[in-house]
């Protein structure tokens, strides 16, 4: 079953040099099954992330510890973080990349088709060390997300099995963001100017850029703790002069243009949606292209914010402070955008545009926060509270996730054809936007009474609004399942989805103009009708 040669004569229903069944998947180079493939990895990967954030609301529905030993929590706590991070919210993005680059280019495919296969087939493996970990002598990790030594380096074997899928996860990321960074760059049709690109482009092209540049220092940062765990270095090791501190710099030089890595994409969809849905073409389309690019740059400068705990010099106090809120401007450029396209437009509120809007709501709360806890003095009181929870889950759950879910609606007819059904999709946003206030709001209150977070137990007064988060969570969560089963329906039996679903207001993508195939895609140029 492979796509070798036949000719003509040979051509029966299985030899038409298509791979049929398992070996369409798995040797895929075709953007769209690639990018499949991504869109479902990345739906599993948050299944899995979700269960585990159940499991932490759980324990927390009241004070004392019920379900889970301390241990058990911290691990679930940790691989939360890793899985929904790198296995969820980064592959369903790079799923979106997949799918729509190409075609808002005008360019057959990616760049690189078999790199992208490799790219996508090296996650599995990545998803199954991280799961495996918790089987296996010592338990998973329990370092949090960010793998701060001393306690990383203390963990059992589980600490190189996430060691290693971290490397593979990071060496996919990079191989797919040269694909991205050439295709942009090299597979334009003709006449498509960097400065004619939609925005999804534009966003994902800075985000590769910034993934090329801090990928390999994340892989830097764990080689060093492999190396400190088994071979007798002392990078972060105190005993040995070295400084456990130095691991926290490398890591958010990383962590911090991570963030943005996140959020780019989540930008540049919303970018996409709300135009279609204010019948205006993208209002202030050059400033969000420098705007996207500043908040680019600018997040390389402020990774001490995370760290403003450790005992800095009150200069560098002031200078994390100070560049943190400066990314305070090219995002208020964006939000200023976004309602400028919006004013005076014919507007519809489809299910992408309540998703667009909710983003739009809920991503400045996050936005805001952030810019309280970029004040170094508050910053101190606050950052081991759950305040820093709720603020960074607004930006990643109501900021990330709400555009995911925007964009999904929006090009579902385009993917699958079939169209979904609106009022399950309002009610989808509703049932998700409640459930995500339920279950994030009260928890600034509960950081800002001082509830520390990374805790299975917690004091009593403590102990209403973690009740109300935790039935927030699991109502969440109910929403999701609904989510699926909508979408399962209208993929199997939903009404067919039309040329132009949005009423000619997606018009003003470029995925409908009938760009030619730049001639280097193939051997022999097709012609154009
Ligand atoms: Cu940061």
């Amino acid at each position: 079953m492979t796509a070798t040669t036949h000719t003509a004569d040979h051509a029966d229903e299985h030899h038409d040099h298509k791979p049929y069944g398992l070996s369409r998947w798995l040797f895929t180079t075709n953007h769209k099954d690639i990018g499949t493939m991504y869109l479902l990895f990345g739906l599993l990967m948050a299944i899995v992330g979700g269960f585990l954030s159940l499991g932490i609301r759980a324990e927390l529905f009241m004070p004392g510890l019920q379900i889970l030993q301390p241990e058990t929590f911290n691990s679930f706590m940790t691989l939360h973080g890793l899985i929904m991070v790198f296995g969820a919210v980064m592959p369903v993005f790079v799923g979106f990349a997949n799918w729509l680059i190409p075609m808002q280019i005008g360019a057959a495919d990616m760049a690189f088709p078999r790199m992208n296969n490799w790219s996508f087939w090296m996650l599995p493996p990545a998803a199954i060390l991280l799961a495996a970990s918790f089987f296996v002598e010592g338990g998973a990790i329990q370092s949090g997300w960010t793998l701060y030594p001393p306690l990383f380096t203390q963990s059992g074997i589980a600490g190189d099995m996430t060691i290693l899928a971290v490397h593979i996860l990071g060496a996919s990321s990079i191989m797919g963001s040269i694909n991205i960074v050439t295709t942009v760059l090299n597979l334009r049709a003709p006449g498509m100017t960097l400065m004619k690109m939609p925005l999804f482009v534009w966003t994902w092209l800075i985000t590769a850029y910034l993934l090329i540049a801090v990928m390999p220092v994340l892989a830097g940062a764990v080689t060093m703790l492999l190396t400190d765990r088994h071979f007798g270095t002392s990078f972060f090791n105190a005993a040995g002069g070295g400084d456990p501190t130095m691991f926290m710099h490398i890591f958010w030089f990383f962590g911090h243009p991570e963030v943005y890595i996140i959020i780019l994409p989540a930008f540049g969809i919303v970018s996409q949606i709300i135009p279609a849905f204010s019948r205006k073409p993208l209002f202030g389309y050059a400033s969000m292209v420098y705007a996207t690019a500043s908040i680019a740059i600018l997040s390389f400068i402020v990774w001490g914010h995370h760290m403003f705990t450790v005992g800095m010099p009150a200069a560098g106090q002031l200078f994390f402070m100070y560049a943190t809120m400066l990314i305070a401007v090219p995002t208020g450029v964006k939000v200023f955008n976004w309602i400028a396209t919006m004013w005076r437009g014919s507007l519809t509120f489809e299910t992408p545009m309540l998703w667009a809007l909710g983003f739009l709501f809920m991503f400045t709360m996050g936005g805001f926060t952030g810019l309280v806890l970029a004040i170094t003095p508050v910053d101190i009181t606050l950052h081991n509270s759950y305040y820093v929870v709720a603020h960074f889950h607004y930006t990643m759950v109501a900021g990330a996730s709400f555009a995911i879910f925007g964009g999904v609606y929006y090009w579902w007819p385009k993917w699958t054809g079939k169209m979904y059904n609106e009022s399950a999709g309002k009610l989808h946003f509703w049932w998700t936007t409640i459930g995500f206030n339920l279950t994030f709001f009260p928890q600034h209150f509960l950081g800002l009474a001082g509830m520390p977070r990374r805790i299975p137990d917690y004091a009593l007064q403590f102990a209403e609004w973690n009740m109300i988060s935790s039935i927030g969570a699991f109502f969440l969560a109910a929403g999701q399942i609904f989510f699926m089963i909508t979408l399962y329906m209208s993929y199997k039996s939903g009404q067919p989805a039309k040329d132009k679903q949005w009423e000619g207001a997606d018009s003003l993508e470029w995925t409908h103009l009938p760009s030619p195939a730049p001639y280097h895609t193939f051997e022999v140029q097709p012609v154009l009708k």
